[in-house]
């Protein structure tokens, strides 16, 4: 039974369970949930991770948290399609609000948002981040390597973000080589898909390009990525430039030629068979988005990580 109130952010009495805030109107947290940094009894976790000091390009990702925390208000009590379900009627599920960073300190932030995941995955939860610029992906590649081992990495990307890197450099578009470099991914069985730019090394990671995704099926994508990681542990992080500047305007380094939201959607509806261990989105930045097209694109995503997590989670418990 849903709880009968507004602001349920602040006012829910369960961390279960649809909320009935009017999508217009109330307390903004991600899906309504309560905002809170008590971790108890707690199977998901919604954080985020406003910086974009490392973009090469146009800034803004940092309002990314709070934009797709807005955009996801448009999920009401209803059964969350595709999902036929409420979400949360068996996950307890809080947004932890967002790491507080210090943004004259940017040599401290990997370290930082590190310690914060290492605090949330120690409760057991389930971690699911917005992002931020697509540097984040890297400490908590981190937190989540230290807890699982190397990760198959699961990335959706216009671009490979492999590029060569610096010891202590914060840079959006290497952190794919450095986590390959630290052994936080095992490269063998992970994958990069709707790629449309080129660097200098791949670092033995599987490729479909934007014109391979063009060509196949959602579902010929899906068992590609089911095939090729298996059950071994997967992190999933979604770079909403993925997707064709059409579909998502509002991020820092858009390129033509990419997917639909639709197209992608139905690719991630059909990975409830990975062994997720955690997910992130990252490179929202309102500040180029037209009428929420992005942030939109961004929650929905976000919510069907959360919606695979459900699923398994009902699996497992029977
Ligand atoms: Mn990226």
């Amino acid at each position: 039974m849903a709880n009968k109130t507004i602001d349920h952010a602040i006012t829910a009495t369960s961390l279960k369970s649809a909320a009935t805030d009017p999508t217009h109107a109330g307390i903004l947290s991600f899906m309504r949930r309560k905002y809170t940094k008590s971790l108890e009894g707690v199977d998901a976790v919604v954080w985020g991770i406003p910086f974009d000091a490392a973009t090469s390009n146009r800034p803004g990702a940092r309002f990314g948290p709070q934009a797709i925390r807005r955009a996801s208000a448009i999920f009401d009590n209803d059964p969350q399609y595709p999902f036929d379900r409420d979400l949360f009627e068996d996950m307890a599920t809080i947004d932890y609000g967002d790491c507080l960073l210090d943004y004259g300190n940017h040599a401290a932030t990997p370290e930082t948002i590190r310690a914060g995941a290492e605090t949330i995955l120690a409760s057991g939860a389930f971690l699911l981040t917005l992002g931020g610029d697509h540097f984040v992906t890297l400490p908590l590649l981190r937190a989540h390597a230290a807890v699982h081992g190397p990760l198959s990495l699961v990335q959706f990307d216009a671009h490979q973000d492999t590029w060569a890197d610096e010891k202590g450099r914060i840079d959006h578009g290497s952190f794919v080589g450095r986590a390959a470099r630290e052994g936080l991914i095992d490269t063998a069985s992970s994958i990069q898909l709707g790629i449309r730019t080129h660097a200098p090394e791949d670092c033995g990671i599987r490729i479909l390009y934007g014109y391979d995704i063009e060509e196949m099926s959602a579902g010929e994508i899906a068992a590609v990525i089911l095939r090729h990681v298996g059950d071994r542990p997967a992190y999933l992080t979604f770079d909403i430039d993925c997707l064709d500047p059409a579909y998502a305007p509002g991020t820092g380094t858009p390129v033509a030629g990419g997917p639909s939201s639709a197209k992608i959607l139905s690719v991630i509806r059909k990975l409830g068979a990975l062994t997720i261990k955690g997910a992130d989105v990252v490179e929202v930045a309102p500040a180029y988005d037209h009428a929420d097209i992005t942030a939109i694109a961004g929650s929905t995503i976000a919510m069907y990580m959360l919606g695979l997590h459900a699923e398994q989670l009902a699996e497992r418990r029977g």
